[in-house]
């Protein structure tokens, strides 16, 4: 039987990096579209770049994406490219709107013109959740966006709804919640509090400058989520336009906030008191905050068949254990 072709867009992130592991296992080819810099970061598919078909593309560059379409020829595009970081969203909002709600557009009308058959899956967030109507959140609940970056994350959803609607295709939006994992940027709170307990732990530095401590996230295990985009993808076709099934929240349903992530990362370390270690620094205040997300993944579990398997101690662990062999590494 001839293989299955994915592209995915943003390859080199976290997410890209385990949707590609996944479906290279699963025996699928995998074009991969990164951006073209002077330095290309391939630390999260250098361990898969022999396999992986890397194409040179930009979301905003419309040829690019239909140049990437034209030589993967793929059955399955899943749409991880984005400018992610929220925090950074109100000094780039121009650049993070280009890039998840132009790039988006873009992307379907590619898709449209090149083979109306592919299916297409589009990274949402529960960030367009924001200043929460109902808790838990489901695909029901209405939407608050608090930052540029969900505004546009808002737009991508609606106009794979309406390209859904408009144009039979099958096209999916994931709403997924927080989810981490050891491929996690240094930006991200999650990451950036197990590199920094890994460096306290081997004495390379004293304390670590985090913002609202007081946040809660429903955090999940990135390799658990990328199972859920592709049986998003899997569903019958009949099934999916029949019963107009739509979209997806994929969470564990569990919601913690940043002090509790503090307690267990502290806690891996042998640290109970880590409050001397930790300053509260007003840089990492957001102009507007997420205060509490908080998902209901029943609809993927009846479904789909998908639940969230890693526990956060689980997620937490795997992270240090990986950030101090990492900072062992670079010290050596
Ligand atoms: O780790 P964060 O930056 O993730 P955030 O903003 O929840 O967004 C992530 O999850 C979304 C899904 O809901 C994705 F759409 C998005 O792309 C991204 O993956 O911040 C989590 C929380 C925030 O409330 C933030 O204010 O942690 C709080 N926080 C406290 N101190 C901090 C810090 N966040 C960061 N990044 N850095 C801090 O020092």
């Amino acid at each position: 039987m001839n293989k299955k072709r994915a592209l995915i867009t943003g390859i080199n992130g976290m997410d890209g990096s385990h949707l590609a592991d996944f479906l290279l296992e699963k025996n699928y080819d995998v074009y991969g579209l990164e951006r073209r810099s002077s330095h290309i970061n391939r630390d999260n598919t250098k361990h898969i770049q022999d396999k992986v078909h890397f194409i040179t593309g930009d979301m905003t560059d419309k040829g690019s994406l239909q140049r990437a379409l034209y030589i993967s020829n793929p059955h399955e595009v899943y749409n991880l490219a984005a400018q992610s970081f929220v925090g950074s969203s109100w000094q780039l909002s121009e650049q993070t709107t280009k890039v998840n709600s132009l790039g988006t557009l873009y992307m379907l009308e590619s898709i449209l013109a090149h083979n109306k058959e592919i299916r297409f899956y589009q990274a949402s967030t529960s960030e367009m959740f924001g200043k929460v109507v109902e808790t838990p959140q489901t695909e029901l609940t209405p939407f608050y966006p608090r930052s540029p970056y969900a505004v546009s994350k808002l737009y991508a959803h609606w106009i794979t709804k309406n390209f859904r609607e408009s144009y039979n295709i099958f096209a999916c939006n994931g709403i997924l919640f927080n989810h981490e994992s050891e491929r996690r940027g240094i930006e991200f709170v999650t990451r950036k509090i197990t590199d920094g307990v890994a460096r306290i732990h081997l004495g390379l530095q004293d304390t670590i400058s985090l913002g609202n401590l007081d946040a809660e996230r429903d955090w999940g295990y990135a390799p658990d989520y990328v199972e859920a985009m592709w049986m998003m993808l899997q569903q019958d076709e009949n099934y999916f336009f029949d019963n107009k099934v739509g979209d997806f929240i994929v969470a564990t349903g569990e919601c913690h906030s940043v002090r509790t992530f503090l307690d267990l990362a502290f806690k891996k370390i042998g640290v109970d008191n880590w409050q001397k270690h930790v300053l509260k620094d007003p840089r990492y205040m957001r102009p507007a905050e997420v205060d509490v997300l908080k998902g209901d993944a029943s609809k993927a579990k009846e479904v789909l068949g998908w639940e969230s398997k890693t526990s956060l101690e689980e997620i937490v662990s795997v992270m240090i254990d990986n950030d101090i062999n990492l900072i062992k590494k670079e010290i050596k």
